[in-house]
């Protein structure tokens, strides 16, 4: 190894000499500035490995590296790959975190009014792309109660409903949902009050549930209690049949199986349903106490029997409705009723935006529900830096 030391006015000087003299293999070990200039300590032939326990060197090349790279094994090469590759996405998600927290302050220093919105928007469940464009839509120059009431108002635009349209004209009715949502009783509910409307006369029950044990006797049940004519199906498949022999009625309630989305069985059923088209109108029956994402994944997979609405069940059980909400809102699905409790037919209304919205609001107050700062700031300062 080969150590020189030179002095020069400025250090691209020094280099330069230090190039010259030692070639483009140089390293430099120490460089310094003193009173005639830069001091600059290099060598050739340096093995980092033999300063034992000494401070290593800042191995900085004089020369650019060298064009030829010896060639690693191929599963060498892919773990260093791999773990390079990591590297970067770590340093990524690090500067990611950094520009959204930048950026969630500024938000933060700039529209105050906006910043405790979105975070009361969060803490009532309301997704974050919606709680965004919401606060983007205020006017300028809003104070917290008026930003709370523009929110409010505008949430209740976006969430549609049907009003009271079966029980004050009729229609024909399928109940699709998972097992246990309460289709069932949401039919018990909605017969019942039929009838004291309308009288028992122009309403017929369909039992297409075969599959859950008791559930034709439950139906039979209702019917015997109303004095209302209850129809099975030989099977399911039977169903388009069974229901162009059911014009008359004005009011026509099918009970179908209770399915799980992962359920074999369940595209089959939707597509004996969608040959009922276009007098069936399928209705998704959805708890409100079941987290966004699987009502997402509800109505995703039921997209192609495109129901013209939903009945929101569970209301009294939900410890959260943003989310539910949410869900319905970005999948333009209106609510027809709500059920909030067992009882028949007591416990039914028909759904209304602004009395909804405002649950959800009061839901979030008195769950005592907090908004975490640090998901806050992920969520909306990305967004914020994604829009600036
Ligand atoms: N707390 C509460 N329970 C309900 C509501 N609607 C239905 N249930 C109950 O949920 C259970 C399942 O209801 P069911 O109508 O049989 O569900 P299905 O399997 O979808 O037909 C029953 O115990 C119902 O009493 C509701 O709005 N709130
Ligand atoms: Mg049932």
């Amino acid at each position: 190894m080969k150590i020189v030391r030179h002095t020069a006015p400025d250090m691209r000087q020094a280099l330069r000499a230090i190039r010259e003299q030692l070639g483009e293999d140089a390293v430099i070990l120490s460089s310094r500035r003193g009173t005639n200039g830069v001091e600059v300590t290099a060598a050739v032939d340096f093995d980092a490995a033999r300063l034992d326990g000494a401070a290593k060197p800042a191995e900085l090349r004089v020369a650019p590296e060298p064009a030829f790279v010896p060639a690693l094994p191929p599963a060498a090469a892919d773990a260093s790959a791999e773990a390079m590759g990591n590297e970067l996405k770590t340093l990524r998600r690090m500067l990611e975190t950094q520009l959204a927290q930048l950026a969630w302050n500024e938000r933060s220093r700039r529209h105050p009014v906006h910043v405790e919105l979105l975070r009361e928007l969060s803490e009532i469940g309301v997704a974050q792309d919606l709680a965004d464009h919401l606060v983007g839509q205020l006017p300028p120059g809003v104070d917290l109660a008026q930003g709370r009431r523009f929110t409010v108002a505008g949430l209740s635009q976006y969430l549609q409903v049907t009003g009271d349209r079966w029980l004050d004209s009729g229609g024909c009715v399928a109940f699709i949902g998972a097992t246990g949502v309460g289709k069932t009783t949401m039919l018990a509910k909605l017969a019942v009050r039929w009838i004291l409307r309308h009288g028992p006369k122009d309403l017929a029950l369909v039992a297409s549930d075969t599959v859950r044990i008791g559930a034709q006797d439950q139906m039979h049940a209702l019917g015997q209690l109303l004095g209302v004519p209850v129809h099975v199906p030989e099977r399911f498949e039977a169903l388009p049949q069974l229901l162009a022999g059911l014009n008359r009625h004005r009011l026509v309630l099918i009970d179908t199986p209770g399915a799980s989305v992962r359920d074999a069985q369940f595209d089959a059923r939707l597509a004996v349903l969608a040959a009922c088209a276009p007098r069936l109108e399928p209705a998704l029956v959805l708890a409100a106490s079941t987290q966004a994402g699987a009502l997402e994944e509800t109505i995703a997979r039921c997209a192609v029997l495109k129901p013209a609405s939903c009945l929101l069940t569970k209301m009294d059980e939900a410890a959260s409705l943003g989310g539910a909400l949410s869900a319905l809102i970005h999948a333009r699905l209106p609510v027809s009723y709500v059920s909030d409790g067992q009882r028949v037919p007591e416990d039914l209304r028909p759904a209304r935006a602004l009395e909804l919205i405002t649950q959800a609001v009061r839901l979030a107050k008195t769950s005592g529900a907090a908004a975490d700062e640090d998901l806050l700031r992920r969520r909306f300062g990305k967004l914020a830096h994604a829009n600036t």
